[in-house]
């Protein structure tokens, strides 16, 4: 049973470049985050908000073409710092983002308590690029690589060592767009994958199945990283990069009850909530209830 929650928000929108995703935070609190977790019975406590500073916002590195890393570097320092502090004092680190760059900082103050951090990346996008494979340029497109140990050095280092995370204690749920980079790199780490064919192939309650035993044995601690665009965008439509075809309403649900079922997330984090992208706070609205199911509620 998950107890002592500690929310962390993460107003971060230097990953990328569709300004909004930085009032993601408010518009899951909002949508009523502590009431939601109180209403189970949880003991919860809102810690505020990461500053993120505006210094050398949408700078892009001329021979990196790395966006605006220096403030990302910051803002992550400063979250890992802050998750660090809510695991030492017992807690259960609930990070809400701001953009997907936040998971390195995030990663960085959990993985340090673990031997065997398995970490669950439900997402449209594998996360893995490094500026090498990077189409954009954009931060949130690599924080998987960089707790890998890959990528630019700054961002590897965050938390002041690395790697944070191991491959083969990885999985990917809802992929749908990979760079051709991030699909060299799945297979030459034998990263295990679940695609919206495989999630269309087994269904859903199978891909958990399998997640979970798969993870269980080895790891000691599971985070789960939720990007929000891993739903499909008619469920969720408050994203920066949406892709069709993605992870229904249900189906995300019976993955967090699954999840709560098996008793192993250790930490989490939603992200990618962009409330000027949404419709009525929608996409905030998913987060609050699938955050209900990771938490133990149940229908009856
Ligand atoms: N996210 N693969 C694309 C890129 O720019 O690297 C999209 C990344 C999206 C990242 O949604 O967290
Ligand atoms: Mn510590
Ligand atoms: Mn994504
Ligand atoms: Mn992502």
């Amino acid at each position: 049973m998950i107890k002592n929650i500690s929310v962390i928000g993460v107003p971060m929108d230097l990953g990328q470049t569709r300004r909004g995703v930085d009032m993601g935070p408010s518009a899951i609190r909002y949508a009523g985050i502590v009431e939601r977790i109180e209403r189970l019975g949880i003991a919860v406590q809102d810690e505020g908000n990461i500053q993120i500073g505006l210094g050398e916002r949408y700078h892009t590195d001329p021979e990196t073409n790395l966006k605006n890393l220096k403030a990302v570097a910051k803002g992550n320092e400063s979250l890992a710092a802050k998750v660090d502090e809510v695991i030492e004092n017992g807690r259960f680190p609930l990070v809400l983002g701001g953009d997907h760059s936040i998971a390195i900082g995030t990663l960085a103050g959990v993985a340090k308590h673990y031997q065997n951090l398995g970490v669950i990346w439900y997402d449209a996008h594998g996360d893995l690029n490094t500026a090498d494979t990077s189409p954009s340029g954009n931060i949130h497109g690599m924080p998987l690589a960089a707790s890998l140990g890959l990528g630019h050095e700054v961002l590897t280092s965050i938390g002041g060592y690395s790697p944070k995370i191991k491959p083969e204690n990885i999985v990917i749920i809802g992929a749908r767009s990979l760079d051709e980079g991030e699909r060299e790199l799945i297979k030459e780490k034998g990263i295990k994958v679940y695609t919206m064919h495989e999630i269309d192939r087994l269904g859903m309650t199978k891909v958990m199945e399998e997640t979970i035993e798969y993870l269980k044995s080895k790891t000691d601690g599971i985070h789960l990283s939720l990007d929000l665009d891993g739903l499909d965008p008619h469920d969720a439509p408050g994203v920066g990069t949406p892709v069709i075809g993605g992870i229904s309403y249900r189906e995300s649900h019976l993955a967090m009850e699954m999840l709560a079922e098996a008793e192993v997330i250790t930490s989490a984090e939603f992200v990618e909530v962009n409330p000027i992208l949404d419709e009525k706070n929608k996409t905030a609205t998913v987060a609050v209830a699938l955050i209900g199911s990771l938490l133990g509620d149940k229908l009856l």
